[in-house]
């Protein structure tokens, strides 16, 4: 029988939010022994948890179908193998949100980055960085480190570092400053690049509906209200993101109706203050747990 494979960090920053939305998209797992393998129970999709690197690299060898790793890694992947067999981005996931850019020490005196032209860059992203360097007209010497990135400049290994930043806080803590911003990165659904069987393509399809009905419940609200039947365009034009509110009569009034939406984006104090403002009661938000286009 056909299952996918699909691989995510073992552990790290992206595995508990990478498994959390595979549970909500409806598949369950038996794990193994070994923990590195987990059998999906009731949907035929067997989990892979392994070091955020190597989900390119089995992309790309095909060892499993579906993987879900920051855009950095598998543009470094990708780069790194020259490959022209490229994998493919199904899906934005939303999380894991950060960016790589040149940081310099706070007392350089320095303000554009071709200033930085022929002197050494620390990394642990040596191939983007070359890369997107390379797109700007600088060549720089590549100091490659596995970790702790932001030592470099204090050591005396390099002038200037690239590496991901999210908060800025390891930045500020180093006493190094953002130079520019490279490259901006999230967690991603990748996929093989070959050509899959027409049961495991019609799986890939299924499992990715599902997921983006999970990420679109996670923005969406549902709206219920009161409002004035006169009010009623004015009131459907201040739902952020709705297309077709249903409208229905209210017993006992003629003058007021009931007006339900699936509001897209997101609902703030401020809208509900609006839609009060135009007439509208007894207003609740719901969130809303599951949707499938
Ligand atoms: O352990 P394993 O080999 O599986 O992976 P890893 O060590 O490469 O992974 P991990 O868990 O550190 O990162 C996994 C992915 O999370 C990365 O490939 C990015 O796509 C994403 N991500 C999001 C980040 C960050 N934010 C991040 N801030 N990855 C690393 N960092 C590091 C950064 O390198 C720097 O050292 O955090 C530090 C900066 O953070 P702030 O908050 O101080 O700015």
């Amino acid at each position: 029988m056909s299952r996918l494979r699909i691989a995510i960090q073992k552990s790290g920053r992206l595995s508990e939010k990478s498994l959390e939305l595979l549970k909500r998209s409806g598949l369950e797992f038996s794990r193994s022994k070994d923990k590195l393998f987990w059998y999906g129970k009731d949907f035929p999709v067997d989990l892979l948890l392994v070091r955020n690197d190597d989900i390119p690299r089995m992309l790309l060898d095909g060892v499993c179908d579906l993987g879900i790793v920051g855009e950095n890694i598998a543009f470094e992947v990708m780069l790194e193998r020259e490959s022209t067999d490229k994998l493919q981005c199904l899906k934005q996931l939303g999380f894991g949100q950060c960016h790589l850019s040149i940081a310099v020490p706070e007392s350089m005196d320095i303000s554009d980055s071709k200033e930085l032209q022929g002197k050494r860059i620390a990394t642990s992203y040596p191939a983007l960085t070359k890369h997107l360097l390379g797109k700007k007209g600088i060549t720089m010497q590549i100091s490659e480190l596995s970790g702790s990135v932001e030592i470099a400049p204090s050591l005396g290994t390099a002038e200037a570092i690239s590496d991901l930043v999210s908060t800025g806080t390891t930045l500020r803590a180093n006493h190094l400053v953002e130079l520019e911003i490279l490259y901006q990165s999230q967690a991603a659904l990748y996929r093989q690049s070959k050509e899959l069987s027409a049961k495991k393509q019609q799986l890939m399809d299924q499992l990715l509906a599902r997921i983006e009905g999970v990420l679109q419940a996670l923005k969406s609200k549902y709206v219920m209200l009161h409002a004035p039947r006169s009010s009623v365009n004015e009131i459907a034009d201040l739902l952020p993101g709705v297309e077709h509110p249903s409208i229905m009569p209210l017993e006992g009034t003629q003058d007021r109706v009931a007006i339900h939406a699936v509001c897209s984006e997101g609902v703030f104090w401020e809208h509900l203050e609006a839609l009060k403002a135009a007439g509208a009661s007894a207003i609740l938000v719901l969130p809303v747990e599951k949707m499938l286009a």
